[in-house]
């Protein structure tokens, strides 16, 4: 017998059907055999092309059409009957404008093709955080992505049984045309639906689309935080393991940090993977936060990935992986910049052309690879926990070139949510349109938030208020430069004596300096042994500048306006007093 969701989910396939008209239906079980069948289909078209199966075993590149190459924030929209609702941050439509303008693109949009049903899950099955989701497409390759992404196929089916809803997501490619392109969300009734594009987060709707933006909403109604976090375990040489969560706008290293491989001096420390993306997290009994990762892969950027600065982003995706938008060398190898000091002759561009220097880049800037977790030789054995791992730490984190010390610890949970709520980070190519240009993206979530911004700060007030044992929040910017423009920090592996700072403050171990924008290290707590920086550079790297810092609680102080009354008051006193501080 059918339970009430699965004869839903049923009736409501078949009335995406009698509307999409497409030519057959496939139920996806997630199969071997179905991936095979899929890849053969794909590869007839051309544009999807084995790779040498003897250094990349099963796995494939990908072009995608040129138009449709990122994420494209100004298609996305919040679909709810007030425009006050989606907030000044989002694009909003009304439902009866998302039903006359844009249902009417979908009539027929599958005629003569194959729409294939892909249900999947958001969450470790059987965990309190697991949720459903059911994909319609017509892209193959959305389907294989998302059997890499999500947990999906017969597994999905099953949990289907036991829930009570899912989330329906309706996605055709159409004609790819940018200007017609759509990506709608349907908070109220938990629904999306995209059409005109093919590419990552427009179209692989487990991940921006509910993971993050109908999940923040459920996350409010239900008491919970939906982010655009990575998650990390640190192991010192105990054999304890702390957990942190952070948010960084896209394209600013959440993999690389995730992946984090510890330097050489750092001998007996591990570093274990949880997410490199998105967090969901939930009030523990013990009253602390704790996160699950609700994706099975990660979707990382290719640009500058190679065997030094993520070897274990590297080894994840030697296999079972699909590369999109790299170029391709004469031996059937990917390669994109930063892979190696230049491409092998004779590499073609992620278009397919003779890469000659003057086409530009041989991959697209936003080219990725989209890799099982569960082959990522630093995957936490928590990973998978249906409670989730417990969150020491939150950070906060952006690209600034000035300003923003490399680390600095916010006073409290309030002072944190301040600190997440005004961030902001150059732009990067994750996102169509111009790149470097310095944009606030509160807790990393612009391009994500279901709902008015405001009132997702609100949220996280409550949500502190309600822990009895909150994490500490913490600010970092790992791409301060000097004056020559060469970054002060190096990064990457790097990056874990900054956490260890934070971990050592978690525990009361270590002192700091108390200045206007929150608590810096001292330098002596920093382990910085054997690590060669500029003379000076630690210095510009904590300084706290405080004319830069009132001009940017001016800045803080304009961005704020556009919230209005709904922005809660509390944040409002944490810039008067930051300004108070500031002299
Ligand atoms: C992503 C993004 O793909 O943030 O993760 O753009
Ligand atoms: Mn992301």
């Amino acid at each position: 017998m059918a339970t009430d969701c699965e004869a839903d989910a049923h009736r409501w396939v078949e009335e995406q059907a009698a509307w999409l008209e497409p030519k057959r239906i496939q139920w996806c079980d997630g199969s071997d055999e179905e991936r095979r069948s899929l890849t053969e289909l794909l590869e007839q078209t051309g544009n999807f092309i084995p790779l040498n199966h003897r250094l990349y075993p099963n796995c494939w590149l990908y072009r995608s059409d040129p138009r449709d190459v990122a994420r494209t924030e100004k298609s996305t929209f919040i679909v709810v009957p007030e425009r006050d609702d989606a907030g000044p941050t989002n694009n909003w439509m009304s439902p009866d404008e998302a039903h006359e303008r844009v249902w009417p693109l979908f009539r027929r949009a599958m005629r003569g093709r194959t729409m294939y049903v892909v249900p999947y899950l958001m969450g470790p099955p059987g965990s309190l955080f697991c949720r459903v989701g059911i994909q319609l497409t017509d892209s193959p390759y959305v389907v294989l992505n998302m059997r890499i992404m999500t947990r999906m196929g017969r597994v999905a089916l099953e949990e289907l049984a036991r829930q009570k809803r899912f989330v329906p997501g309706v996605h055709a490619l159409g004609t790819l045309d940018p200007e017609h392109r759509y990506i709608l969300h349907f908070p109220r009734t938990e629904t999306i639906w995209s059409i005109n594009s093919g590419y990552g987060g427009n179209a692989l709707l487990g991940k921006k689309c509910f993971g993050l933006r109908i999940a923040s909403w459920i996350g409010r109604c239900e008491g919970w935080l939906a982010e655009h976090m990575l998650i990390v375990g640190i192991e010192d040489p105990s054999g304890r393991t702390r957990y942190i969560a952070a948010a960084f706008p896209s394209a600013c290293g959440k993999t690389n940090l995730a992946m984090l491989v510890p330097p050489k001096q750092f001998d007996g420390y591990r570093v274990w993977t949880v997410g490199d993306d998105i967090a969901w997290l939930r009030i523990g009994p013990d009253g602390r936060l704790w996160a699950v990762n609700p994706e099975a892969g990660f979707f990382g950027v290719l640009k500058g990935t190679n065997a030094r600065t993520n070897p274990n982003a590297v080894a994840t995706f030697q296999a079972d992986s699909i590369f999109t938008n790299a170029g391709l060398t004469p031996e059937k190898t990917p390669w994109w910049e930063g892979l190696t000091d230049s491409p092998p002759p004779g590499t073609v561009d992620w278009q397919g052309r003779p890469w000659r220097p003057e086409l530009g880049p041989v991959a697209h800037p936003n080219a990725r690879f989209t890799a099982p977790a569960a082959r990522c030789p630093s995957i936490s054995p928590h990973w998978e926990d249906p409670q989730g791992v417990p969150i020491s730490a939150i950070l906060f984190g952006g690209r600034r070139k000035t300003l923003v010390p490399l680390v600095y610890q916010a006073f409290d949970w309030a002072h944190g949510v301040f600190l997440g709520a005004t961030m902001a980070s150059e732009t990067t190519a994750a996102q169509s349109g111009a790149v470097g240009v310095v944009r606030r993206d509160p807790m990393a979530m612009l391009p994500f938030c279901g709902y008015n911004m405001a009132d997702y700060f609100a949220h996280w007030l409550e949500i502190g208020k309600r822990l009895r044992h909150p994490p500490l929040i913490f600010g970092v910017n790992w791409f301060r430069v000097d004056e020559q423009g060469r970054f002060l920090w190096p990064g990457f592996g790097e990056n874990l004596r900054v956490l260890l700072w934070v971990l050592d403050r978690c525990e009361g171990r270590v002192g700091a300096d108390e200045t206007p924008i929150g608590y810096v290290p001292h330098e002596h707590d920093m382990n910085l042994e054997g690590l060669s920086l500029e003379p000076g550079a630690m210095t510009k790297l904590l300084a706290v500048d405080r004319a830069g810092w009132r001009q940017e609680t001016e800045a803080i102080a304009e961005y704020f306006e556009q919230f209005g009354d709904r922005l809660p008051t509390a944040l409002r006193s944490e810039l008067v007093q930051l300004q108070k501080r500031l002299g």
